[in-house]
């Protein structure tokens, strides 16, 4: 368990005993519990002296999502065999705004994954200052080696059930692991088949039908300028760092070019296969040819190395290299508490989470007891469900912003995150506690409109 930050022995009592009634009511949920306990040890002490929150069972009721909604889901691969998935939406809550969240398609998606990304997304929405409630759905699909008719017939498929379910003021669903723009674009295409109605019900669209501008770019971008924020908070710059990169997908691509733009250099990208190394920092001429390998060819990371001289390939993830950031992009739980020891003694200086819960809470404890500035998901990534929100206000509208409007809103709601953070989180010795900071200011918007509407 993460340590406490401050708080007397009755609110350890009262953390022990919610976080057990958790772990007892989610059985087999081991990711989902994890991140309940994540933000309970730190919004517990918080709320030591608000008895109000504690009285009208606040926690308990967000650690319940509101709805959870399981299908089937049928298809018929090329060679004419009928295949049966498992699909998901789980409405998590919805006290500030309609659900919002990804939906995420890979073979290990499960319930207890999902929560804990609708759970976290509560939190996540909140903090962009946007009307925005809490949902993550998927399916245990794995796009991996389907053609893309098959890829087509599964999302039609997913949507012919899920389109009960969502809505523009209902619950809006976007991208994740294993859905990009085609998905997007096939399950766009067959909501507004099933009812007749163009509206942004789905985020991350084509620019052609309604998508908004900067919206693939948001998150690997928004989470270099939240790292570039927690450098200049320190008396620190981004410039001329070196920063260690996992995932090679959406997030992990971005993520390089903004710190190519910003005068560092990404040493390393990843994929389930291995990791690759640059000790020049990757080129914009490699960041692309890795973004048309992965989103468009979908070949394995590996092939960069045949491809160019200066980047060599090593199974395993990229934690061993030496670098002074650490931007893990890729999936939950990544970075192990042993990982965490080798980035530490190897001088890491800061760690921003671009993932969604990418450092095993050991990881987390490590980083924040040796003084690295630790960055927490929920602030670092929220730069992409940040611009999802434009999007949904664009669609609302009729209206489509232009590139450098959208940019400047990115990059000003990420500074306002890292200011909602430091706001909650400043300690007096030490880096600013962003994971307290995040929790607490997410925490307290969901938690007083609860509060408003009584006991629902
Ligand atoms: P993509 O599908 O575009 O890329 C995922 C990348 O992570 C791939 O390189 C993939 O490798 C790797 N990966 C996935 N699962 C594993 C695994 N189990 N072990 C090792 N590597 C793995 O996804 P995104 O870039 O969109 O998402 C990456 C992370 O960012 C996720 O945690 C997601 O929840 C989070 N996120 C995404 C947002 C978005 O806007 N897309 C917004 C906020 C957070 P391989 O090709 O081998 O599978
Ligand atoms: O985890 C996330 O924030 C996302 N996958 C993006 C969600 C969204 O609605 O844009």
């Amino acid at each position: 368990m993460s340590k406490l930050h401050a708080g007397d022995s009755k609110t350890n009592e009262y953390l022990q005993r919610y976080i057990d009634g958790v772990e007892r009511r989610n059985p087999g949920q081991p990711e989902f519990c994890q991140a309940v306990n994540e933000v309970a040890t730190t919004v517990f002490p918080y709320l030591a002296d608000k008895p109000e929150y504690h009285e009208n069972q606040i926690l308990e009721r967000m650690a319940e999502p509101e709805r959870v909604i399981s299908f089937r889901v049928p298809w018929t691969d090329d060679d004419g065999r009928i295949r049966t998935n498992r699909g998901w939406r789980v409405q998590f809550n919805s006290a500030i705004g309609p659900y919002k969240g990804g939906v995420r398609f890979h073979p290990s998606v499960n319930e207890s994954i999902l929560k804990f990304l609708g759970f976290e997304q509560t939190f996540k929405n909140s903090l962009t200052g946007l009307p925005m409630g809490g949902g993550k759905g998927g399916a245990n699909f794995n796009p991996k080696g389907k053609s893309d008719n098959e890829v087509m017939r599964f999302c039609q498929s997913f949507i012919t059930e899920l389109y009960r379910h969502i809505g523009e003021d209902t619950d809006v669903p976007a991208g994740d692991i294993g859905v990009g723009g085609r998905e997007i674009g096939y399950m766009f295409g067959q909501y507004k088949r099933i009812t007749n109605r163009f509206v942004g019900v789905l985020t991350g669209k084509g620019l052609e039908f309604g998508g908004s501008k900067m919206r693939t770019e948001a998150t690997g971008y928004g989470a270099i300028f939240f790292l570039r924020n927690m450098l200049a908070q320190h008396k620190d710059s981004i410039e001329g760092k070196s920063v260690l990169v996992s995932g090679s997908g959406n997030v992990a691509t971005h993520a390089c070019e903004k710190v190519l733009q910003l005068g560092g250099k990404a040493l390393t990208m990843s994929d389930s296969g291995g990791f690759i190394h640059c000790a020049d920092g990757f080129s914009q001429e490699q960041i692309d040819w890795v973004k048309e390998l992965k989103a468009v060819r979908r070949g394995r990371i590996s092939e960069a190395a045949d491809e160019f001289s200066n980047i060599t390939f090593q199974e395993g993830r990229p934690w061993g290299v030496v670098g002074d950031c650490a931007v893990p992009s890729a999936t939950q739980n990544e970075v192990s508490a042993d990982d965490a020891k080798t980035l530490i003694n190897n001088g890491v200086k800061a760690v921003g989470e671009a993932a969604n819960m990418p450092c095993e809470q050991a990881a987390v404890d490590a980083f924040v007891d040796a003084g690295v500035i630790f960055g927490p998901a929920k602030a670092v990534n929220a730069g992409g469900v940040g611009v999802s929100g434009l999007e949904m206000s664009q669609n609302s509208g009729r209206i489509s912003w232009g590139e450098a409007e959208l940019k400047k809103l990115l990059e000003n709601m990420m500074t306002d995150i890292h200011d909602s953070c430091v706001q909650y989180g400043e300690s007096k010795s030490g880096p600013v506690d962003y994971l307290a900071g995040a929790n607490i200011a997410g925490f307290v918007k969901v938690a007083d409109a609860m509060l408003s509407y009584g006991h629902v």
